[in-house]
């Protein structure tokens, strides 16, 4: 055996082992849920306001990416769904302080595509599925944008995928906007 083949061995589990460690200490950071997300903004006042949301959002453990747009107020934010849910999105943004003042308040609301979402009928069916499930406070349907959009009460973890699964259970399904 040659010295090389020796230390190739050697060195070849401990790389290994070494790589797996990485891995597993990496896991929290990289993670496996990982979206993103489209939230409808209310609250913003001026175009800096954008950048007061963005900045806490930014500092907000499990958000890796937000874009907030002041022209549509939509907010583009990439997040671990392992880390942080949906719901603790939009209550991050709810607790941020409002650059005007403490008698204004950000709120966002969660943007979901939903196909089969036609007509006021099928809307309100959509609106009770998600009525339903705790931690939602008001569903606003959008059929002609086949969509809807969630708002959240202050207490509670609901994920996405929490409110796409009761969507199926009526009946419709449902992406991320
Ligand atoms: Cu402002």
């Amino acid at each position: 055996m040659t010295y090389r083949q020796l230390k190739i061995m050697i060195l070849g589990p401990l790389t290994i082992q070494v790589f797996g460690i990485v891995v597993m200490m990496t896991g929290d950071v990289i993670g496996e849920e990982t979206v993103k997300q489209t939230f409808v903004v209310q609250g913003l006042h001026c175009p800096p306001c954008t950048n007061t949301v963005e900045a806490a959002l930014k500092r907000t453990k499990g958000i890796e990416a937000v874009k907030v747009d002041w022209r549509t107020k939509n907010a583009w934010i990439t997040f671990d769904e392992s880390l942080i849910s949906a719901q603790q999105v939009a209550q991050a943004v709810a607790v941020t302080p409002h650059m005007m003042g403490r008698s204004m308040h950000y709120q966002a609301s969660l943007a979901l595509k939903v196909p089969e979402l036609k007509d006021e009928a099928a809307a309100k069916k959509a609106k009770t599925a998600l009525g339903d499930v705790p931690g939602v406070a008001a569903v606003y349907a959008y059929p002609q944008q086949q969509s809807l959009a969630v708002r959240f009460n202050g207490t509670g973890k609901v994920t996405t995928a929490e409110l796409i699964a009761a969507l199926k259970k009526a009946g419709f399904e449902a992406a991320p906007f």
